[in-house]
């Protein structure tokens, strides 16, 4: 932790107890601080998550990225976005990461060469100009669409924003609706574990038993010249990634059920999210949004239908082979961001937030349960808080009327943040910084959560949208 961080924070029985960032300076710095993080990571037209980790373009990077750049450039907020959408597939979905076209193949792996994009992805309607992956991310991007807007409606009405991101925006959800409930119970479902964004998550241990890994020595892993082994996912994980991967490229993308089906409540929870704020955006072009909330109602009762676990007090995801699987990862208290949820979900979901299996010391939301088997404080998704689930929690917890909760997760966010250098994640209990520095959504979600300390947001509409 930096200087500042020590500074305000005390120890108690309860953890680390961080004091308001109350001075002017400290929060003015941390402003500075994060704008360079965007600024050294913009590439032009978007923005990198690391400079050396991840040097291309990622989907759900993009999204929360340009939730952050809205208060520093509402147009570079909206160019990212644009530029994301541009590299849409002709079935509407909108892939995991666009490559750039000037980083070398072997900077990142698996590169344009191993996904194929344009020939494989052909049937699919894979871009010919550009190269992406074929697989995709999370779907935060109506809402981030909806936020960027309302931070300039003036300068989104000159660009005519809204009308050009909506037909695309309609598409995706569409793809992700008809082609994706390979369960048939109305939920999405995710074939590979980085479609779902939480990579290494002990979720997908049981599922991934069952795919064979691709031998170590038919690739290399170019995370590994950047991030630290311990810190990162473990070699036969890669295997099994590759090997879903190669797979799904094989079958030219086209979508069935794979060996890695799950139903994620977090990547359904931001698509219902993101479906109320297309309704949003659809009312602000002169369309009715109605029957875009009542999907987002209908999709939120098929959560609570198929991934609410009463024993757990959380949503859990559910393997379409293996049926429900029985570990506790932030992903089942994502769903708190949404305003549809019965009052007794509400109330388990800010139980268990505040209970032994994620009240970590930092006040931050560790990525999975700090009592489970597989618990690791350092590596990737297997233990380390993350800033865009403690962002979205944070959101929940406003939605649902809890200030003084959220306004305790924003301080030990925006501290934990400024502490670590934006780092990519942070150990729960200590704050340490682990994978790559100066993180883009690090950066871009704490100047959200600077904007909103500054009282300059609103709040109370549906969905907890602030601006
Ligand atoms: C694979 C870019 C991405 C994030 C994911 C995070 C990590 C990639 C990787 O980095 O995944 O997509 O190479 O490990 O898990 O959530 O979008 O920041």
């Amino acid at each position: 932790m930096d200087r500042t961080a020590q500074l305000t924070a005390r120890v108690t029985g309860r953890g680390i107890v961080y004091d308001p960032l109350s001075t002017a300076p400290s929060a003015a710095s941390l402003h500075v601080r994060a704008a360079r993080v965007l600024a050294a990571n913009w590439t032009g037209t978007s923005t990198v998550p690391s400079r050396h980790l991840y040097p291309h373009q990622w989907s759900w990077d993009s999204a929360f990225i340009a939730i952050g750049l809205r208060h520093l450039s509402p147009l570079r907020a909206q160019t990212e976005l644009e530029t994301l959408l541009t590299a849409q597939w002709g079935d509407g979905r909108v892939p995991h990461i666009v490559f750039s076209p000037s980083v070398p193949l072997d900077a990142y792996f698996p590169s344009p060469d191993f996904w194929r994009s344009s020939t494989a992805g052909w049937a699919a309607g894979a871009p010919r100009t550009v190269q992406t992956s074929g697989i995709v991310q999370p779907p935060v991007h109506a809402l981030a669409a909806w936020l960027v807007h309302r931070a300039d409606p003036g300068l989104s009405w000159a660009r005519g924003f809204l009308a050009r991101v909506y037909p695309r925006l309609a598409a995706w959800h569409r793809y992700l609706l008809r082609r994706r409930d390979l369960g048939g119970g109305g939920l999405v479902s995710v074939v590979h574990p980085w479609e779902q964004g939480m990579d290494n998550s002990p979720c997908w241990d049981g599922p991934l038993a069952r795919v064979s890994p691709a031998p170590t020595r038919s690739f290399r892993r170019a995370d590994l010249d950047h991030g630290a082994p311990e810190d990162r996912p473990t070699d036969l994980d890669y295997g099994r990634y590759v090997r879903l991967a190669a797979d799904y490229r094989d079958g030219g993308y086209a979508d069935g059920e794979g060996e890695f089906t799950v139903e994620d409540p977090s990547f359904n929870a931001l698509l219902i999210a993101s479906e109320h704020a297309l309704a949003r955006i659809a009312a602000e072009l002169g369309t009715p949004g109605t029957a875009r909330h009542a999907r987002a109602e209908r999709l939120t009762a098929a959560l609570v239908e198929r991934l609410w676990d009463d024993a757990s007090g959380m949503f859990l995801c559910r393997d379409l082979r293996g049926g429900m699987i029985r570990e506790r990862s932030v992903s089942g208290l994502v769903p708190l961001l949404l305003p549809g949820l019965p009052r007794e979900v509400s109330g388990a979901l800010l139980a268990t937030l505040r209970g032994p299996h994620f009240a970590a010391r930092t006040g931050l939301v560790p990525s999975y349960d700090l009592r489970g088997p597989a618990f690791e404080p350092n590596r990737y998704w297997r233990g380390p808080a993350w800033f865009n689930t403690a962002w979205l929690v944070e959101r929940g917890l406003r939605a649902h009327g809890e200030k003084a909760a959220a306004d305790a997760l924003r301080t030990a966010f925006l501290h934990a943040a400024g502490g670590s250098g934006f780092a990519e994640y942070v150990d729960p209990d200590t704050g340490e910084a682990c994978g790559a520095p100066g993180f883009g959504w690090t950066a871009a979600l704490t100047l959200d959560l600077l904007h909103d300390m500054d009282g300059a947001m609103e709040t109370g509409e549906e969905g907890g949208d602030r601006g």
